[in-house]
């Protein structure tokens, strides 16, 4: 039997990768079968030009979002999330947190992609300069001119990453940068506004697996289209600490250990805020991000 990774799911269908040979191939899936994603490992049946997918192997990290209709899978198999964001559009503080603490809760090393660094933007560089002072693992990248690509195709070597982030801020321009054998379509600003993708649609529809080399073990990357919004599982407070690990070293000097930051005595979290260590936007972001699925 052979084992292959789920490329993409396609409806009724699955487009796998067997291990061995890396070619794409299309094939049903037996009924009993989970719903699959991208990064799964199945076994499969191969019958002349009949392949069927029959055995799905055990996970060991999954990657979910929280919906309308209760939890998604996202990505399987993945170690590490390419969290993007993008001189343009403006980058939305309210996306990149959730992301950050979804990736935690799911056992991934979250990255911070800066893209399109050949456009100045004061907010994106405050930002990008915010999560690197955190400790967080920060790039500095132009799909377009180059910048940076070297450093992070260094980087990917032998990781399971997938990106993540709004939609135009060159995800799969990134992608293709890293890797253009994958010619990922790109979409253009006007494009998208006479598709109407300024009202939500986005250019990658689905999400797709590529194999960064000759075997799975040199790296994969995963391409998905842009979210609007993410809302995590409710998200554990170790991820909100590891989110925010300034507001959780203020909070290492609260008197209670069930502190809510609030009108405590002894509050080490309202004492940083008056003394200016901890801005008061960097507690209504944990605030936010805490109240996670309920603003769904
Ligand atoms: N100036 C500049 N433009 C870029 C850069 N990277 C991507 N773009 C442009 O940004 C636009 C969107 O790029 P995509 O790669 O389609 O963005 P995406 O994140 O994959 O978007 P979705 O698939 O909708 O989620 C395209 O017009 C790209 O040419 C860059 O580094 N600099
Ligand atoms: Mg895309
Ligand atoms: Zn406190």
């Amino acid at each position: 039997m052979t084992r292959a990774v789920v490329l993409s799911h396609l409806g009724h269908e699955l487009l796998v990768a067997p291990e061995s040979t890396l070619t794409p191939t299309r094939c049903a899936l037996r009924s009993a079968l989970p719903p699959l994603v991208a990064g799964d490992e199945v076994r499969l049946a191969v019958d002349g030009d009949t392949v069927l997918a029959l055995e799905a192997l055990p996970r060991q990290t999954l990657l979910e979002r929280q919906t309308a209709r209760g939890t998604r899978p996202i990505c399987a198999n993945l170690d590490t999330l390419l969290i993007t964001f993008a001189s343009a559009p403006a980058p939305h503080g309210d996306l990149l947190d959730p992301l950050l603490a979804a990736a935690f809760d799911a056992g991934l090393e979250p990255w911070l992609l800066h893209n399109k660094c050949d456009l100045a933007s004061p907010e994106a560089e405050t930002l990008h300069q915010a999560f690197s002072a955190l400790g967080f693992r920060a790039f500095r990248l132009s799909a377009k001119a180059g910048e940076g690509i070297e450093a992070l195709r260094t980087a990917l070597q032998g990781r399971r990453a997938a990106f993540a982030g709004q939609s135009g801020v060159g995800k799969s321009s990134l992608l293709n940068a890293l890797m253009p054998e994958a010619a990922a379509k790109v979409g253009s600003l006007s494009e998208r506004l006479n598709r109407g993708l300024g009202r939500g649609r986005h250019t990658t529809s689905v999400v797709r697996l590529y194999p960064l080399g000759a075997s799975l073990t040199e790296g994969t990357l995963i391409d998905a289209p842009g979210l609007r919004r993410f809302v995590p599982l409710p998200v554990s407070t170790w991820a909100l600490a590891k989110t925010f690990p300034d507001v959780a070293a203020a909070a290492a000097h609260c008197r209670f250990r069930d502190c809510a930051h609030d009108q405590e005595p002894g509050c080490g979290v309202q004492a940083a805020l008056a003394d200016g260590t901890l801005g008061a936007e960097r507690l209504a972001r944990y605030r936010q991000c805490q109240a996670g699925p309920e603003a769904l």
